[in-house]
């Protein structure tokens, strides 16, 4: 190895070793879309087949310690069910990660939860956000990751500064019942399943909702929840300038929020986000950045994709990492837009596979992770094991 291969090994290895992406609980279950769910014999429907799934992905990439989990899917009795995922996480060796609580499924929340006109409803959802923190308070858990669904279809019918206002209250709430080192990760999302305003639609409104929250409130990033013409690493470079980047949500998309593979298709997207990350570590911004994967797998094997998803995460981390930053700088100064691009695109253009399959077999681990999954038959014995089940499945994961 020449001393440039070996410096440019060192580099793949310190970039890869810090890099560790959550994955979805939901991402192993059976999901669709409102016209239908094809089961898989293999997926996931207990909690404790979605930590065997998720010990599996972070044996073949070494990358994936922790779970997410939403707690009317994954905990449906709540702090009862602390003690089952705490011995879960032993068996297994995966962690409970970010935990998100379900504002979407109750019949109350027709007109919304924390912003619904009916206070009862509001202190409804407000108390099973609470009951979240003290989930993750139980289970160590850092982030409390909000998403709520409400909004309104038709103009005229919400009164939207009211809906802020009661917004804002809750979150307050919400933020003061926080531990010490725990965060509130504000999500926002343009629309769907609201179709004419949604109440955290956008960067803008989840960045006033957490300053206005409190210190350990956050901006979470989706990729998803974006117009199409939106510039993503601009909202990022943004978020990193006023230090109210909590985390992000990974998925790829052609239209709206299709919940696609990460890089499936448009993986310059994610280069183009990690080169904001790692310009911003290197310029030595303090990040506390959570890297998390959130999509539904209808068509694809869900372990399958879940790795897929994973090997292009660290793929796509690595080559952003290897753009040569210095140089940049004096093509942006000089204003040399070719030069910048050239630089900045081929570092893109490179195929780093090499250099993480040697990463992997330095760290012990399959140096192809998809093929190690093929080969291992975790898959085949999850389908024959699970497989019996009859294929109704009640909730959406
Ligand atoms: C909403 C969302 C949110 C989760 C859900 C599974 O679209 O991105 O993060 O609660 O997907
Ligand atoms: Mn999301």
């Amino acid at each position: 190895m020449t001393q440039s291969e070996s410096a440019l090994f060192d580099q793949a290895v310190q970039t890869l070793d810090s890099f560790q992406i959550e994955i979805p609980s939901w991402g192993f279950a059976n999901t669709g879309t409102r016209f239908g769910k094809f089961v898989q014999p293999g997926a996931a429907s207990t909690l404790e087949e979605k930590f065997a799934d998720a010990a599996e992905v972070n044996r073949l990439t070494g990358a994936t310690p922790t779970l997410a989990l939403h707690v009317l899917w994954d905990l449906p009795n709540g702090v009862e069910d602390v003690p089952e995922v705490q011995q879960l996480e032993c068996r297994f060796g995966v962690r409970a990660g970010s935990i998100n609580p379900n504002l979407f499924q109750d019949q109350e929340y027709k007109f919304g939860s924390l912003c619904n006109p009916s206070a009862e409803i509001r202190e409804h959802a407000v108390s099973h956000v609470l009951d979240c923190i003290e989930i993750a308070k139980l289970l160590g858990s850092r982030d409390l990751s909000l998403w709520l669904p409400d909004g309104s279809n038709y103009p005229g019918t919400q009164s939207i500064r009211q809906r802020v206002a009661w917004l804002q209250d809750a979150l307050n709430t919400a933020h003061s019942n926080l531990a010490p080192q725990q965060r509130l990760l504000i999500e926002y999302k343009p629309f769907e399943p609201a179709f004419y305003h949604t109440d955290i639609a956008d960067w803008g409104m989840a960045s006033h909702l957490a300053r206005e929250a409190g210190p350990q409130a956050r901006v979470l990033v989706d990729t998803g929840h974006h117009y199409l013409a939106q510039n993503i690493e601009q909202i990022v470079a943004w978020l990193l300038h006023t230090d109210l980047l909590g985390g992000f949500h990974f998925n790829d998309r052609r239209y709206a929020d299709d919940d696609l593979t990460l890089g499936s298709i448009d993986p310059y997207q994610i280069f183009r986000i990690f080169h904001e990350i790692h310009s911003a570590t290197q310029e030595g911004l303090p990040l506390d950045v959570a890297y998390m994967i959130d999509q539904s797998h209808n068509l694809k094997g869900k372990i399958e994709a879940t790795v897929q998803t994973v090997v292009t995460a660290q793929e796509l981390w690595l080559k952003a990492a290897l753009v040569d930053r210095q140089q940049l700088a004096a093509c942006q100064q000089s204003c040399d837009l070719v030069a910048a691009e050239e630089l900045f695109r081929g570092t893109f253009w490179q195929d780093v596979r090499p250099l993480v399959r040697s990463w992997r077999e330095a760290r012990g681990l399959p140096a192809d992770p998809l093929q190690a999954l093929r080969s291992g038959g975790y898959v085949e014995r999850v389908s024959r094991e699970r497989g019996g089940r009859s294929s109704a499945v009640n909730s959406y994961a």
